[in-house]
């Protein structure tokens, strides 16, 4: 069966998720941006009003007059309990649950999906005869405000039902203290019913009294710059997140360069000691077996002398002491470094042994010969430094380090391929050249 072509639009949809999660893995708290860019970098996409304001507010009724026909339910109960959309006139207008009644519910998460992820023009209704705006609406008002400060997004503060009110004073009061309450927006007073008995009736002053058409027009200035709106948005968006992503990206390499720096410091410092000691302890050594006379180490002792101090004793003793000296010097470099313990793969069950010196210097008694080879000659002071290096090396805090380093690299890694999956989505914006407007 041969599958339909997928359609253009959906792969760019899916190329958008995936770069953005890319982008996502390393700014999580960008993921509603990423989600905004990819609908104003869609070309297809028409602009978008939503209204947003408490239930019972006269949203919906409000949207059907700026439409000129019932597109959206209304009644005088809580009528919008999920969001709906209506394309008229190359506009989605889209119809959000009341705000309110139930804070937090998915009809308030609807309503701000539509608030913030969709609409390009925000129209925030409040009903006249309910007086002041309360605390939850001001704080709706200045987050929008601000964001509007911000990325561009237009907000129109509307009034509605001014037709309940009695007098016209009545209104110039509420108005008044609605416009103190929210300074940053210009007040429309509208009402619906009187738009309604206007065109039905032909009556052109309560057309104009409904204030109606004067906010078609306003409407249709706002959906004229929505193209260049989201131009501007986007471009903000896409530098805000990039300066982000480089100021991160320069944090991490910071940090990867600090402890790869702490490697090779701690390092040299170890080399330094080591080889510090081990020329003391060649000297030690060499001036142990510089004793003139013959070596009686090497003379073993017989039954008989079993209880008696021989001359191959004191000899033994003193190499043993010798060694012994040298040995407790470079654990002390060794312990000072944090390499004491053996690495777990090498323990054995004798915890005693599971020591480093005993690993590298072997247990088993030195002759003058040995302590030669081992301290004074170049080939066994080569073998201890190259051995004490490699337990250095894979000792716990090294180890500890070196997977701190890897952990950072990936970390400046994973930010930088967040910022080449930026560019790509960047690039790949056709929104970012204007294209002509709608009208409402
Ligand atoms: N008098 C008068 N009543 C209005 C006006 N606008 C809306 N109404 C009435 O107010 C009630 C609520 O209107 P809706 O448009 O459903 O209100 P809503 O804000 O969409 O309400 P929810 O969808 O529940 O959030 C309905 O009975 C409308 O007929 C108006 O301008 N004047
Ligand atoms: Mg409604």
């Amino acid at each position: 069966m041969m599958q339909s072509p997928r359609r253009p639009d959906h792969d760019q949809h899916q190329k958008h998720l995936q770069d953005s999660g890319v982008v996502i893995s390393v700014l999580p708290a960008r993921a509603h941006d990423l989600a905004r860019l990819g609908l104003l970098t869609d070309r297809t996409r028409l602009p978008v009003v939503t209204v947003i304001g408490k239930y019972n507010h006269g949203k919906s009724r409000l949207l059907n007059e700026l439409i000129g026909h019932i597109a959206f339910s209304v009644a005088d109960k809580r009528e919008t309990v999920e969001l709906s959309s209506h394309v008229h006139q190359g506009v989605r207008w889209l119809d959000a649950p009341g705000l309110d009644a139930d804070v937090g519910t998915v009809d308030d998460e609807h309503a701000l999906q539509a608030t913030w992820l969709e609409s390009d023009i925000r129209l925030f209704v409040h009903a006249a005869k309910e007086g002041e705006l309360d605390a939850s609406e001001r704080t709706l008002l200045e987050s929008l405000h601000s964001d509007g400060l911000r990325y561009g997004r237009q907000t129109l503060l509307v009034l509605t039902q001014i037709d309940q009110l009695s007098s016209d004073d009545q209104l110039r009061k509420v108005a008044d203290i609605i416009g103190s309450q929210a300074p940053a927006f210009g007040l429309h007073l509208v009402s619906s019913t009187r738009y309604r008995q206007g065109v039905d009736g032909g009556k052109s002053l309560l057309l104009e009294r409904s204030g109606i058409p004067a906010l078609q027009q306003v409407l249709q200035r706002a959906v004229e710059r929505v193209p260049s709106a989201r131009v501007e948005e986007a471009q903000l968006l896409f530098g805000e997140i990039r300066s982000e992503l480089t100021q991160l990206v320069d944090e991490r390499l910071v940090r990867a360069e600090g402890l790869r720096e702490l490697q090779t410091q701690q390092r040299q410092r170890f080399d330094f000691d080591l080889l510090t000691v081990l020329e003391k302890v060649a000297l030690d050594i060499q001036a142990l077996l510089d004793v003139p006379g013959p070596d009686h180490s090497l003379t073993p002792d017989s039954f008989a002398d079993q209880f008696k101090m021989t001359p191959g004793k004191l000899e033994r003793n003193r190499l043993q002491v010798g060694y012994s000296k040298a040995c407790i010097e470079i654990n002390a470099v060794l312990i000072k470094h944090g390499v004491s313990e053996l690495p777990q793969a090498q323990r054995t069950s004798v915890g005693s042994l599971d020591n480093v010196m005993v690993a590298v210097m072997g247990v088993y008694v030195k002759y003058r010969k040995d302590l030669k080879q081992i301290f004074c000659e170049e080939a066994g002071r080569a073998r201890m430094r190259s051995e004490f290096v490699r337990y250095f090396e894979l000792s716990s805090d090294r180890v500890e380090l070196a997977t701190s380093i890897s952990a950072a690299c990936g970390a400046v890694d994973a930010a930088q391929r967040a910022l080449v999956a930026l560019d790509v989505l960047e690039e790949r914006a056709p929104a970012l050249e204007t294209s002509g407007g709608s009208t409402v």
